[in-house]
């Protein structure tokens, strides 16, 4: 039986050499299929003479069980390889370090109001902060707007679709006033409060934008001065700007809801700058109107009132030219406040 030696011998050398399993299938094919070598043997066992028959046959089938049996020891050995190329190939290093979530900063408009926040609780202020819808009344009518002026106007205010449970319209607030309206018809004098927060306006170009911030103040008692305002508003801007020198005008001015009103000017700045006057607030003495509309007698209580844009005094601090730049998002901008 030499030929069956050497097809044993073939059929080892081959699946061992073979790494690749669809060729190792016809490998197979080759030995042990329909019309492979050793079935080929198998077939012509008939042909022999009886004594030897059994004997080939026993060995053929020996074989045929050598052979099945390295053919499933190579197909093991190459699932086996298959297998690790595709871990090595999507091998992850669980060890190497993350990439973290970054850490996050503070945007530079809340920076500016919690350092003004800081400032005023030091001065004795409270903050009060509430909501951003509002009734017309605590908006416009408590502050002594007229029923018909142009701030009133959709081309000036954002209207809410919704009315009020009274059927009154709502607005998203023009400035931060009505939250001190809603204070001092909740405390009783001394009242001494500031509101920052967001206000809203018909209002878009190079220097408005529709949604800005805004810090308005507060002090009513039974004595409070112009000299009081003066001295308050000083002694903020001084600190807010950290400079002891800076000067500060009030230029008559008028708005409705103060009596008499100014305008608050700061000299602040070196080079180009120095000596050059810029507007920083409106301010006055509560309108007694107004002081009405706080359910308190206007010949007993009298105070003063500001309102100052954050946005300004943001740019003015960091010495920002471009007030979109606060709300374009862009962190080459954002990550310059740490
Ligand atoms: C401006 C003008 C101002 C006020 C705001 C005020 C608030 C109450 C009562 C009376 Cl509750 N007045 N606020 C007073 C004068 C001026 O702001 O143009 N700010 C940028």
């Amino acid at each position: 039986m030499d030929n069956l030696e050497r097809i044993v011998g073939d059929a080892l050398s081959q699946f061992s050499s073979i790494d690749d399993a669809a060729e190792l299938e016809q490998a197979k094919a080759r030995f042990l299929g329909k019309t492979g070598a050793l079935t080929e043997l198998l077939k012509a066992l008939g042909k022999l003479p009886a004594e030897e028959r059994r004997e080939a046959g026993s060995s053929i089938n020996a074989a045929k069980v050598k052979l099945e049996s390295a053919l499933a020891q190579r197909r093991d050995a190459l699932a086996q390889k298959q297998l690790d190329a595709r871990l090595a190939e999507e091998a992850l290093d669980v060890t190497l370090p993350g990439r973290g979530a970054g850490r996050g900063r503070v945007h530079p408009i809340t920076r500016t109001q919690d350092r003004i926040e800081a400032i005023f609780r030091s001065i004795g202020f409270e903050v009060a902060d509430g909501p951003e819808i509002e009734t017309d009344w605590n908006n416009f009518t408590a502050l002594n707007n007229p029923e018909n002026h142009p701030a009133r106007s959709m081309q000036d205010t954002f209207y809410v679709e919704n009315l009020d449970a009274d059927g009154r319209p709502l607005l998203l607030r023009t400035h931060t006033s009505p939250m001190q309206v809603r204070y001092a018809r909740m405390h009783t004098p001394p009242i001494k409060v500031i509101a920052p927060g967001r206000t809203y306006r018909v209002d878009s170009d190079a220097t408005h934008s529709p949604m800005f911030h805004q810090v308005e103040g507060l002090w009513i008692d039974e004595d409070i001065s112009f000299a009081d305002l003066k001295g308050v508003y000083t002694a903020f801007l001084r600190r807010f700007f950290e400079t002891e020198e800076l000067e500060v005008r009030f230029r008559p001015s008028f708005f409705p809801f103060t009596e008499p009103s100014a305008e608050i000017d700061m000299a602040f700045g070196a080079g180009p700058n120095k000596g050059k006057w810029l507007e920083i607030s409106g301010a006055g003495q509560v309108h007694p109107s107004v002081i009405r509309n706080f359910g308190l007698d206007p010949e007993k209580y009298i105070g003063f009132a500001f309102g100052s844009g954050m946005e300004r005094l943001a740019m003015l601090r960091y010495g920002i030219n471009d007030l979109r730049l606060f709300y374009d998002g862009d962190l080459r901008f954002l990550q310059q406040f740490a």
